[in-house]
Order: C-alpha cells, then sequence, then structure tokens
C-alpha cells in the first residue's frame, strides 16, 4: 500500500501536468495508424550515402505542414529491444533493466493506451508478420487490451516476397491495406516493419542506394535497408490516399531502437566525419525519428524539446482529447511546454535539456564538453556534478517504475475518477 502511494506522491509531484497542452483534442475521433519503424535511428534522416538521400520520404514529410517531428527523441529500451519499445508506448513505463518485460511479466494488470481509448469506443490491432509468440506478444497483447493481433498467419508469405527475418516491408503494407478497410472505426492500428533488422540483409532489386564503404558490413547494409523501408512507408501512404483511409486518421511514425550497436564505433565515426564516438555521441545515437501526421493540421513543424518514447502514452491520449486524471505515468504530453525536462534511459543515463549524463561524466548538452566536478562542501569530496540532482529523480523514477512490475502494483490503483 505505503509503495503504490509513494509512487503516486512522486508523480503528483514530478511528472504531472495540470494545464493541457494546445493540442488536447487535435485528432479527436480520428483513427490511429502507428508505424514502429525497425531499428529507425535519427542520423540517417536528412542525411546520405555518397551523395543519394537515405530517407528522402521520411525528409520530404518533415517539410509537410501537417508533420509534427521531432529531432531529439530518444529510445529508452532494454534488453526487450522492440518489444520494450512497445511497452514504453502504451504504458509510459520503463521496461526491466534485465531481460524483457514482455516475457518476464507479460499476465500483470497494466491501464494502456488500447484499454485505456475502448472506453472511447477505438478498436485496437497489431500488425506484425512474425510468429506472433516472438515476444510472447499474444499474452502481453491481451494484457495491454489489444483486441486483434494480426502475426505471420494472416500473411501470404512465400520464398519471393521474403527476405532476412520474414514477409518484406512493401508486401506487408500491401496486404495489410484490406485488414485495416475491414476495422470498426475509430481504430488504433500498430504496425511493426521487419525488412530494416540487424543483419540488414535486402535482394538486389530492393537496394535503391548503393551500401556504405567500411570494415562494418553491418552499417554498410544499415542504409540500404533504411531506403528500402523508406520507400515502403512512402507506398503506403500513397495506398492510404487510394483506399481513403488517410484523412480520417493520424499516421505516427516511430524509431523503435537503435540498429547500429558501439561494436560498430569505428566505422560510425567514419560515416559520421569524427575522430572518435564519445560517451556523449553514444546517447545522442539513442536518437530516433518521430514524426506526428496530422492530415489536414496545417500547423507542423520540427520540435527539438528533449522527447522520449516514454511520453507517448500521455501524448496520444491527449491527441484523441481522453482525459487521463487518474493514472500512473511517467512521461508527459510531447506537446506540452511544462515538462519533467529531462528523459531517462533504461541503464540509468539521462538527457536534459541542458545535459547529458553518461558514465559517470556530466556532459553539457549543446556542446558535448564534459563538465567540471565541483565540491560538495558537506562532505569536502568532489562528488557532485550539476547532474547530481536530476540524477537522484531519475534513479528513484526507474525504481518506481521497476517495482510497479515487480510487485504487480497496477492491480491496487484505482484508475475510476474519483
Ligand atoms: C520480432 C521483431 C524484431 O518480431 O519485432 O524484434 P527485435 O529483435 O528488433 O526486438
Amino acid at each position: 500500500g505505503n509503495e503504490l502511494s509513494d509512487i503516486e506522491d512522486f508523480i503528483e509531484e514530478n511528472v504531472k501536468v495540470d494545464e493541457k497542452s494546445n493540442m488536447f483534442g487535435a485528432a479527436e475521433g480520428k483513427n490511429v495508424i502507428w508505424i514502429n519503424a525497425e531499428s529507425l535511428q535519427t542520423f540517417v534522416i536528412n542525411n546520405d550515402v555518397y551523395g543519394e538521400e537515405v530517407t528522402p520520404f521520411l525528409n520530404s514529410l518533415i517539410e509537410d505542414e501537417d508533420t509534427y517531428y521531432f529531432d531529439n527523441f530518444y529510445e529508452q529500451t532494454g534488453q526487450g529491444n522492440t518489444s520494450d519499445s512497445e511497452f514504453l508506448i502504451e504504458n509510459s513505463m520503463y521496461p526491466l533493466s534485465r531481460g524483457a518485460v514482455f516475457f518476464t511479466h507479460g499476465g500483470n494488470e497494466y491501464h494502456a493506451t488500447p484499454e485505456i481509448i475502448k472506453e472511447e469506443g477505438y478498436t485496437s490491432s497489431v500488425l506484425h508478420a512474425n510468429n506472433g509468440s516472438f515476444w510472447n506478444r499474444f499474452q502481453m497483447y491481451d494484457s495491454l487490451g489489444f483486441d486483434h493481433f494480426y502475426d505471420e498467419k494472416a500473411y501470404e508469405i512465400n520464398e519471393e516476397n521474403s527476405v532476412g527475418w520474414g514477409l518484406k516491408d512493401k508486401p506487408f503494407f500491401e496486404q495489410s491495406i484490406k485488414y485495416l478497410q475491414s476495422m470498426e472505426e475509430p481504430y488504433y492500428a500498430k504496425f511493426i516493419t521487419l525488412t530494416n533488422h540487424f543483419p540488414f540483409e535486402l535482394e538486389e532489386e530492393d537496394q535503391y542506394i548503393e551500401p556504405y564503404d567500411s570494415n562494418s558490413n553491418t552499417l554498410n547494409n544499415f542504409f540500404p535497408a533504411v531506403r528500402y523501408m523508406d520507400d515502403a512507408i512512402k507506398e503506403f501512404f500513397d495506398q492510404l490516399k487510394e483506399a481513403d483511409l488517410y484523412e480520417d486518421s493520424v499516421i505516427v511514425i516511430m524509431g523503435d531502437h537503435i540498429g547500429i550497436s558501439a561494436n560498430h564505433n569505428k566505422a560510425m565515426s567514419m560515416y559520421l566525419d569524427k575522430d572518435e564516438i564519445t560517451p556523449y555521441d553514444q546517447v545522442q545515437l539513442q536518437r530516433v525519428p518521430l514524426f506526428i501526421h496530422i492530415p489536414g493540421d496545417g500547423n507542423g513543424e520540427t520540435i527539438s524539446e528533449v522527447t522520449g518514447q516514454i511520453d507517448m502514452k500521455p501524448t496520444m491520449l491527449n491527441l484523441l482529447g481522453v482525459e487521463q486524471e487518474e493514472d500512473i505515468y511517467f512521461g508527459n504530453d510531447l506537446f506540452s511546454e511544462n515538462r519533467k525536462g529531462y528523459i531517462a534511459l533504461r541503464n540509468g543515463d539521462f538527457v536534459s535539456d541542458e545535459y547529458i549524463s553518461t558514465v559517470g561524466i556530466c556532459y553539457d548538452r549543446e556542446t558535448g564538453e564534459p563538465l567540471e566536478e565541483s565540491m560538495d562542501d558537506a562532505t569536502e569530496k568532489e562528488n557532485t556534478n550539476a547532474c547530481s540532482s536530476i540524477d537522484e529523480k531519475v534513479q528513484t523514477e526507474l525504481q518506481h517504475s521497476d517495482n510497479l512490475i515487480y510487485g504487480d502494483l497496477l492491480r491496487f490503483y484505482n484508475f475510476e475518477e474519483e
């Protein structure tokens, strides 16, 4: 009992924002088409390989007046990779520091977005052309309140339309249109792509740009695979328009987690034209792109505030105009001006408006320079730095989220408004 009320107090004091953002209700009643873009990282956006744009469609989307693009948006996943990103966006809670919460706590009680919006008349589905048991999705999707899961059995998959992990993204989107058409509106439909997955295999005919040339085949092949996904998303937009499914939807595209690990830093430093990848750069490479595209909105812009996957549940609920008075969550509406001011990464590092804290060093976020430690007057030890006060909050927040999961504490929370 005490544990849950401590967590509630922390959230009241540090997370919740009373005022609604001016985007509250901006997508009320619209269908939500969500694309979880496998391994898409921000460093490829508006970048090129030997003069060829890597993501021409996504780059053009940034310029579109109906798109809100977030360029300082961080992934916050742990070992559960894609499943962790799903956990973050639906619950606004952190995945675990070890293992995948989809496996270890798939049967817990949650209060996730699909369940909440059901009360507003939404139906919800996941579409992903892989084995449904991967990441224990059947059980967790049930706990999160999804109504339907279109897994590999819903798709026609053969040798010609597959590569690497399975069905290629283009036939995946193409074959999914009929399912969207059959969904009861309004719907929340989450698409999880697959082609841009390590080791980024691609057939010759699907390579629209040349691979990079470095000592890392992983990084080299990443670029044509991202380009293929970019083109698949472009075609999906066209298909949505043709099927009359575009106008009445809000389309979210989010990178789920990094695709290129620190093992490829030598090649990465060459690509980014840096002497080395510092711990500061490593954190910055955890940025993944987020696009919120609202057809007809007209006020789209690039937002550079520090934001992350933890923010997606409150953001989506606010966009859909859903009140969220009694709830447990650790993120803020991305459009709110009163945000808590930091993004916690799963390993305890964090990014705030001013600082980046990693490997025990406090960096200036703007310059990437480490800040000097200052003397702690009380202990006369050099043990404080500019990051210390935020660090304390970050560790408490992660601990609270872990405790909620380990103790299955949401069973005891009263989500009804009093
Ligand atoms: C598996 C797919 C990829 O179904 O979502 O998962 P990942 O290996 O990226 O976590």
